[in-house]
């Protein structure tokens, strides 16, 4: 069985501060609106946050360009009002973790600007490096973000490597200093009381060479090198040092941002006497098999059953996953698998059920638990995003703006990153001033929290409901996961056994109704997602059975 943890009974939710609440009027979510709304958390049943970035940054990537790794950013408050919340947190029986990007710093942070005016400071081999003329960068990579992964450096006649925006430069992990550095930092925040990280892009920190990549795999992936990173030699080592160094001490939580890694790297990442990670997400669930994230086409919810069947079966008991469908990176899952509003909310409901049922950890992100999906930004205009502003520029070239926006508009983690929806109010309850993004007025059709509290059909309800149902009976985090019927394609059934305890979830994922299976004499229904159990499965229904 699953050993037993605190962190393995908690259902996260990660909140992007940006777009959270806003409660000085500046149009940007801050830290004394996530103080207000930590009443709503709490009732809500989430027992753990994750921050995405508040630390100093010039924000080319909303934050995960860090300048400084100590600091709060003004944008989002003080260091009085970070640990103001994390007081609070605690005070409420919750747990706070914080976001780690240590894959690459701003190009402003003070190392950087060291590493560049000295060739012999010691800040300067913690960075990537080679030499070369100006013309040609020193291989064929590309960034996440369009163009090549290099930015020349006349001052010191150098190319530096960044696999993200061109104010994200990578360090250099060979390092052990810059490794010692990375480690204190840890444990300057695990003083203050945090309770871990997740840890951005965590497996693209060891990289084998610099060897060209295959120009295969770059068609296939949209970027070219991810070979020769995506789970270095020397990646192990560096999240074990760390553990050792810095999270262990503390009993913190270390969770990994791998995309990239399958499910054998993902054990090799997590199982518990490897010491290495406590959990990772891993991504290939977000897109069905032959679309990309840019692809306009409607997500087949089959998928992510085989998905998760496929991980559940192959995880054994001492790894650990985490399930998530939703970030700050992604369009909305709600959105990607039906468009319309029929079945919002009934859709919303089995997504909720899905997540607090299936067996690892969930990662709710904020919004979820309102049911807001993806509606389509009015203009390019109105995009914030760098990946998507530059992915928008590359493309007009080749396309022009017509073809570019609409590319762009499947895809853009714009879509996640709309402000929260929190009254039918104007701002939505956002804020009192101008949202720094798009705001539709989908809040006006009662998708706000306010509206939702007072509704018990609503999907907010349905959120409170499920994760007091998931509180209340370990078994959704240590029971053993069978699935059941299955020979049935339009359904998802499986049980839930462990703690002396048994339960049956039964999901129709077809947007019709479907024959209902035989239940076991005496099963009691813990939850049902159109309000009680009829005949047939209706569109979309989620059910959830206590089995004697
Ligand atoms: O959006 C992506 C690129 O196409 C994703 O692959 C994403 O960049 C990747 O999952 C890494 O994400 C994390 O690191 C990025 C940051 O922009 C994302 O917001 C963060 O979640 C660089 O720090």
């Amino acid at each position: 069985g699953v050993r037993r943890a605190p962190f393995k009974e908690d259902v996260f939710y990660q909140i992007y501060p940006r777009s959270f609440r806003d409660a000085d009027g500046d149009g940007v979510g801050d830290l004394a609106g996530i103080l207000e709304k930590l009443p709503y958390l709490q009732e809500l049943g989430i027992t753990a946050l994750w921050l995405s970035p508040i630390y100093a940054s010039p924000m080319d990537d909303n934050g995960y360009d860090i300048s400084d790794y100590r600091a709060v950013n003004p944008e989002f408050g003080t260091m009085e009002d970070l640990e103001r919340l994390l007081a609070e947190v605690h005070r409420r029986g919750m747990k706070l973790i914080m976001d780690l990007v240590v894959n690459h710093t701003s190009d402003e942070h003070p190392w950087f600007r060291e590493a560049c005016r000295d060739r012999q400071s010691p800040y300067h081999d913690y960075y990537i490096w080679r030499d070369g003329g100006p013309d040609a960068p020193p291989n064929n990579w590309t960034s996440f973000f369009s163009g090549p992964a290099w930015n020349y450096y006349p001052e010191v006649g150098q190319w530096a490597l960044h696999l993200f925006s061109k104010k994200q430069m990578d360090l250099n992990w060979d390092n052990p200093a810059l490794r010692a550095e990375v480690a204190q930092i840890v444990r300057w925040w695990l003083d203050k009381g945090v309770d871990g990280f997740r840890m951005d892009v965590i497996n693209y920190i060891s990289k084998a060479s610099l060897a060209d990549g295959s120009e295969a795999v770059g068609k296939l992936m949209g970027f070219t090198g991810i070979e020769h990173y995506f789970y270095g030699p020397r990646l192990h080592e560096y999240l074990h040092e760390l553990r050792e160094n810095a999270f262990a001490p503390y009993g913190a939580v270390m969770v990994g941002e791998t995309p990239g890694v399958g499910l054998e790297m993902a054990k090799q990442l997590t199982a518990e006497e490897r010491e290495t990670l406590d959990m990772v997400f891993n991504f290939d669930q977000l897109e069905t098999p032959g679309h990309v994230r840019f692809d306009d086409y409607d997500y087949d919810l089959a998928y992510l059953k085989k998905y998760y069947l496929k991980w559940m079966a192959g995880m054994p008991d001492n790894c650990r996953m985490s399930i998530f469908w939703d970030n700050h990176d992604n369009p909305r899952m709600l959105g990607k698998i039906e468009r319309g509003q029929e079945y919002r909310a009934v859709l919303a409901k089995l997504l909720a059920v899905l997540q607090l049922t299936l067996k690892g950890t969930p990662f709710l992100y904020q919004g979820q638990e309102l049911g807001m999906t993806n509606i389509p930004f009015p203009s390019a205009a109105e995009l914030r995003d760098v990946e998507s502003l530059n992915l928008c520029r590359a493309l007009e070239k080749e396309a022009g703006p017509k073809a570019a926006f609409e590319k762009v508009l499947a895809g853009t983690r714009d879509h996640a990153r709309t402000p929260m929806q929190w009254e039918n109010a104007p701002g939505a309850g956002f804020t009192s001033g101008t949202p720094w993004i798009w705001l539709s007025d989908d809040w006006q059709a009662g998708w706000n929290a306010a509206d939702e509290a007072a509704d018990p059909d609503s999907v907010l309800n349905a959120y409170k409901a499920l994760l007091a149902l998931r509180r209340a009976h370990p078994v959704f985090a240590y029971g053993a996961f069978a699935q059941q019927y299955a020979s049935r394609r339009d359904l998802f059934c499986y049980t839930r056994t462990g703690e002396g305890e048994r339960y049956a979830v039964l999901l129709n994922l077809m947007p019709g109704a479907a024959p209902r299976p035989r239940l076991p004499a005496g099963a009691a229904c813990a939850y049902n997602s159109y309000g009680g159990p009829a005949k047939e499965l209706r569109p979309y229904e989620a059910e959830i059975w206590r089995l004697e």
